[in-house]
């Protein structure tokens, strides 16, 4: 069985635990607090998650190099990340929905069971540097709840009903990680039609969560 070493947080991590569940592979879940430099480290050289290590022992970091490798049929239509335009498109679309999110939602997760008081000063510490202190983040939520308006609209007139395309692919699995942080932001209201898309791809991927809180069962199997 793979080991998946991940933050629950974090929309690459969820990404990749989005897939193996669509894929069915199942993994042993490792959830690595945030102030543990060591693990990724010798793992990978970086401290960056998501890593699995394959059964041959072998450690690979990027999660869509991860997904691409445990997607042996290409369910995923991976493929589709060959075409540099949908590449750009997403991308660009995941870090514009990215800013408003992480700086709403960046000051929740360090309150979800997934912290303790060290990996959470860290956390603040390092993300603080970059988007300012995370009380006057909070202070402007109205400014970035705005900012998620014409985003919101923009995705919703690209579901058809998934990204751009009558099935699922993995540009659903990309978006809808991205965006599944929100749900840990109190006052936010998804319009409904997105919420019932994120739904569609946690149901198809069996993703929860936070499975990872509440779960002695460290392996997990679809
Ligand atoms: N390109 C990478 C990005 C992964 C990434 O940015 N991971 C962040 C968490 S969201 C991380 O590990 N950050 C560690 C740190 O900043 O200390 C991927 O797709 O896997």
């Amino acid at each position: 069985m793979i080991t998946l070493y991940h933050y629950v947080h974090c929309p690459f991590c969820v990404r990749v635990r989005m897939a193996l569940g669509y894929l069915k592979v199942p993994y042993s879940s490792i959830v690595v607090p945030y102030d543990d430099e060591k693990t990724p480290l010798d793992l990978c050289q970086k401290k960056m998650l998501p890593i699995v290590k394959l059964e041959e022992g072998k450690a690979q970091n990027e999660s869509l190099e991860i997904i691409e490798k445990v997607d042996e049929e290409n369910q995923l239509q991976m493929d589709l990340l060959k075409n540099d335009k949908k590449v750009k498109e997403v991308t660009d679309l995941l870090d514009r929905f990215g800013k408003p999110i992480h700086n709403l939602c960046m000051p929740y997760w360090i309150w979800t069971p997934e912290f303790d008081p060290s990996s959470r000063e860290y956390f603040q510490t390092k993300k603080e540097k970059k988007r300012g202190p995370f009380n006057e983040l909070i202070q402007n939520k109205e400014k970035f709840i705005k900012e998620l308006g014409p985003l919101m609209t923009e995705l919703l007139s690209d579901l058809k009903p998934y990204y751009k395309s009558p099935v699922m692919t993995i540009l659903d699995i990309m978006i809808a990680s991205h965006l599944w942080g929100l749900y840990v932001f109190p006052e936010y209201q998804f319009k409904n039609e997105i919420h019932a898309y994120l739904q569609d791809i946690k149901k198809q991927c069996s993703f929860d969560y936070h499975r990872d809180f509440f779960s002695d069962e460290k392996e997990v199997r679809f």
